[in-house]
């Protein structure tokens, strides 16, 4: 039952299973429907794992009645990878007489054959339902996939006038739970999240992701977790005074991204400790971040989310290093003492969403 715009939402629930958990392949949703009836569903789960059409094809335990429908959030590719191509996978089960598709595939080595491929064969197929929404679910990918780069965003909190740094002494939260909260949704969609030293030293934060299921129970995992260090001054100190992402259960996750200004004994005593350093010709402006662009890529690190502080990001941005920004803007006005003042310029077609009382601007930069 349902329009294909209904369908679609479903499909695309369905590749939200795998929020964060695909890198770095897409999320892709997919379900089987004969005579107007749901029979099968699908997620493509993890990298290498099988793609969400052959999961709905597997689940449906039995070949598809003639005249079924398959519907899929991402266009199904045409050639062989490491999983064999859906459109075959599709075409000899047999009993598919139309395909619905979402977003058409960004990777050059399928765009737009998968559809040619399935109306060779005689199959109906609708493109284009729902694609915003389709295409939208895989920012990362979609980057990836066709620059060969790590998507870059930048992550900021301000008052409503823009000024992200409190006066000395004042709470350190400029917005409300519900904004916090949806930090937590785009933490873990992330491969990557990076913070500059002073945040290390001011917050010591865990640079986790931590959220509730739809069951209620609450969950923690860590992916990587870049420190902008370029002295190595957070390490300085004794080990026992080192900051929690140099020693906690997931340290062989932190990647320090350093200098040649770097401190020669923190750097071996970190990495002994199982942190890793990535020693760069700099850490700071247009060259340090095409280097660190450069590195992720050859490690497939194929998102990195810049949490902050103001100063990462100022340079981020003034090396026109950002892809994508999330600006969750406060209600309250600015006084006395407030610093880190932003001034973002998204490209057209930016989103503007409602966190409780905070608003969140999220969207592509222009690129230089
Ligand atoms: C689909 N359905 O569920 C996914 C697709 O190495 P492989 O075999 O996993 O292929 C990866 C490519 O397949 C990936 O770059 C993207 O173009 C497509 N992903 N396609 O039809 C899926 N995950
Ligand atoms: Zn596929």
């Amino acid at each position: 039952m349902g329009t294909d715009e209904e369908l679609l939402g479903r499909a695309l629930a369905l590749a939200r299973r795998a929020w964060g958990a695909t890198h770095p392949n897409p999320m892709v949703g997919a379900l089987i429907v004969e005579d107007g009836e749901i029979v099968a569903e699908g997620w493509h789960a993890r990298d290498g794992g099988p793609h969400a059409e052959r999961v709905a094809l597997a689940a449906l335990g039995r070949p598809p009645r003639a005249g079924a429908t398959m519907v899929v959030t991402l266009e199904p590719c045409s050639t062989a990878g490491r999983t064999g191509a859906c459109c075959d996978a599709i075409l000899r089960a047999g009993g598919v007489a139309r395909v619905v598709i979402g977003a058409t595939d960004p990777n050059p080595a399928h765009a737009g054959r998968g559809v040619d491929v399935l109306r060779a064969a005689g199959l109906a197929v609708t493109t284009g339902v729902r694609a915003e929404e389709c295409a939208e679910l895989n920012l990362i990918f979609n980057h990836w996939i066709t620059t060969g780069r790590p998507f870059i965003a930048g992550k900021i909190a301000t008052t409503r006038d823009g000024f992200s740094r409190p006066p000395q002494g004042a709470d350190r939260w400029i917005t409300g739970a519900a904004a916090r909260e949806d930090v937590h949704y785009w933490r873990r969609l992330f491969p990557a999240i990076a913070v500059g030293a002073g945040t290390v030293r001011s917050d010591n934060p865990a640079l986790t992701r931590r959220w509730r299921e739809a069951d209620g129970t609450v969950r923690e995992d860590c992916g990587w977790r870049f420190v902008f260090d370029a002295t190595l001054a957070t390490a300085a100190g004794a080990e026992a005074n080192w900051p929690r992402v140099y020693a906690d259960a997931w340290k062989q996750r932190t990647i320090v991204v350093t200098s040649a200004a770097a401190d020669a004994s923190a750097l071996a005593r970190l990495e002994t400790a199982g942190v890793r350093v990535w020693k760069m010709e700099t850490t700071r402006g247009v060259a340090g971040w095409a280097e660190f662009s450069r590195r992720c890529a050859a490690e497939r690190i194929t998102g990195v989310y810049l949490e902050g502080g103001f100063e990462l990001l100022a340079d981020a941005a003034r090396a026109g290093a950002l892809d994508y920004g999330f600006w969750y803007r406060s209600p309250r006005e600015s006084a006395a003492g407030w610093g880190g003042r932003v001034e973002w310029m998204f490209a057209s077609g930016f989103r503007t969403e409602r966190h409780g009382e905070d608003e969140l601007l999220r969207g592509f930069f222009d690129r230089r």
